[in-house]
């Protein structure tokens, strides 16, 4: 065995390699380097499918656009490489067959996407043999079929006016390492018109993101229109046009679902809630108060007044209507950065802490447990941030998410209690600014924050990190984040990619060390990623998304 793998470390120094950009890339794969063209008639074929939904076919049409539109070249062709001729005299693939091997009823890719978390099924197999046979992709869902299409949408190039792969014979048994892989969006310090959304969606899919996060309210704004509490956008939007309909809703859950991505909105209470006060004053304590650090992480302050009955109430049915608008099983409560100066002196929360002799924390336990009691009767499966376990030790039912954003060092502790996790550490997965970018401090005393947090960063994460081999199970996955206190759509596309991309692959082939050691074929590791990666910017620029390069064009020339 050792020596094979030097006489095979020998031979990919000596051999030509094209480079194959898949990503992520699958578990489980083995390539060759003939090349194929593809066929200006190529067809994907559905006959073994009854009445193939109507996602599914959208989902072979825009694979079919894609394979003729994308004009991404192997550099290195033009420089003379040794393989650029025998694209010409190779063979035509003219179909590509989608074969269901599943029992049940055929469901749409919507349908299998929102399904809980551990129940999706996005395993497939695809086979390309050489010399222009149809191609295969196998799987037990319509969802699975959709990562097939996108893995196979991958492996084209443009020589000339001919589109080729140089993978061939490829099979490929793909399914993912986790069953969360996210990416979150704040839609409330700056406003994200849909059709940003949308453009979001596709790009997430490119590289099998399964969970939008909407972070879709909070202090600054709340763009939601929620039936039966429409006041609060109207008196919170930043403008009237600012705001979500409940068709906007329904359209960016059904254009999520159709590209396998399930929509977790959080609505973040009882903190980051200052802009209900507009609306509903009673429900909010210390609105507006200053200096705005002293009761708050950021302006306005303003909190809910979770100690009272009626703001309990409340908040219950305004969380009751949107998780209505939500088809997911899984809804965020937020729980982050709570400021308890906030209720010191105020005087109905004093009041309601006296008469029933609670104490704060005791109060905010049973807010969650009551809150949360109207989402568990919906069938919804909580999802808070780690500070209701770790700061406050709220009442939370065992099936709670809890997603760890200080550190990556606070997992080992929630693992501690039980909980199930989904990485987001500041440290690793924030977009902009967050922990380990702290850059010094202005004259006004407040941190200003380095913006840049690299991919490799994200990439080399290791999701098992001081947890035992039985906690390990507890985590679910992970996500990027983008807060946008400093962000909008003049630059959503450059800060979030390809950088998002990396733990798109970190959660779905799983972390370098796991697949070292479990023998897997699927090597992840920064050095070799990166040209993988600088493909997915390239091909991401060729589909509308200004993704930003990694490195010059001239690296991508990769001289033999
Ligand atoms: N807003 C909300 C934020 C942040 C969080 N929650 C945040 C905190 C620290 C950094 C970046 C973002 N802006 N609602 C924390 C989960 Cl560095």
């Amino acid at each position: 065995m050792f020596g094979l793998g030097v006489v095979s470390t020998l031979l990919a120094a000596l051999v030509v390699q094209p480079v194959t950009a898949l990503w992520p890339l699958p578990t489980s794969m083995s390539s060759g380097t003939e090349a194929l063209r593809l066929a200006p008639w190529f067809s994907i074929d559905t006959s073994s499918i009854p009445n193939p939904p109507s996602d599914l076919i959208a989902a072979i049409e825009r694979t079919k656009t894609y394979l003729f539109t994308d004009q991404l070249e192997l550099l290195d062709i033009d420089r003379g490489a040794s393989y650029a001729s025998s694209i010409y005299s190779s063979p035509y693939i003219s179909s590509l067959s989608l074969c269901l091997t599943g029992s049940e009823p055929v469901l749409s890719i919507s349908t299998e996407a929102i399904k809980p978390l551990e129940s999706r099924d996005d395993s497939y197999t695809l086979s390309v043999p050489t010399g222009g046979a149809p191609a295969e992709i196998k799987a037990n869902t319509t969802l699975g079929l959709l990562r097939g299409l996108t893995t196979f949408g991958q492996m084209w190039y443009d020589y000339q006016g001919q589109t080729y792969t140089l993978m061939t014979p490829l099979t490929v048994e793909d399914s993912p390492a986790y069953p969360y892989r996210g990416f979150m969006l704040d839609t409330a310090r700056n406003f994200f018109p849909v059709t940003e959304i949308y453009r979001m969606l596709d790009a997430m899919s490119w590289v099998k993101i399964n969970q939008f996060h909407w972070h879709v309210v909070d202090s600054q704004s709340f763009p939601l229109v929620v039936p039966g509490f429409e006041n609060i956008s109207y008196y919170g939007a930043y403008t009237p046009t600012s705001v979500y309909e409940p068709t906007d809703v329904a359209n960016v859950v059904a254009y999520a679902a159709a590209r396998g991505i399930d929509v977790l909105v959080e609505i973040d209470t009882p903190g980051h809630t200052s802009i209900i006060w507009k609306s509903y004053p009673e429900h909010v304590a210390c609105p507006e108060y200053t200096p705005w650090a002293t009761y708050a992480n950021e302006p306005p302050a303003g909190q809910l007044r979770f100690a009272s009955p009626a703001t309990t109430n409340f908040t219950a049915s305004l969380l009751g209507a949107v998780a209505s608008m939500f088809p997911s099983t899984l809804f965020s409560t937020g729980g982050d950065e709570l400021n308890t100066n906030c209720y010191t002196n105020d005087s109905i929360t004093q009041y309601y802490l006296n008469s029933t002799g609670e104490t704060l924390e005791q109060a905010l336990s049973n807010f969650t447990v009551k809150t949360h009691s109207v989402l568990e009767a919906m069938g919804k499966t909580p999802v808070v941030w780690e500070e209701m376990v770790l700061v406050h030790n709220v009442t939370l039912s065992n099936e709670t998410i809890v997603m760890v954003w200080i550190s990556s060092e606070d997992v080992a502790a929630v693992a501690e209690k039980g909980f199930k996790i989904v990485h987001a550490a500041s440290n690793y997965f924030y977009l902009d600014c967050g922990g380990g970018g702290w850059v010094g401090d202005n004259p006004a005393g407040n941190s200003w924050c380095d913006p840049f947090k690299t991919w490799q960063n994200s990439y080399t994460f290791d999701p098992n990190a001081n947890l035992t081999v039985e906690q390990q199970k507890l985590i679910m996955g992970g996500e990027h984040l983008l807060w946008t206190e400093q962000s909008s759509p003049s630059n959503l596309d450059p800060i979030v990619w390809p950088r998002a991309a990396s733990s798109a692959e970190l959660f779905w082939t799983g972390p370098y060390l796991t697949n070292a050691t479990a023998g897997g074929t699927a090597e992840t590791n920064v050095t070799t990623a990166l040209p993988r990666l600088h493909d997915v910017a390239y091909r991401m620029v060729q589909r509308g998304i200004m993704a930003i390069p990694l490195q010059p064009m001239w690296c991508a020339l990769r001289p033999y």
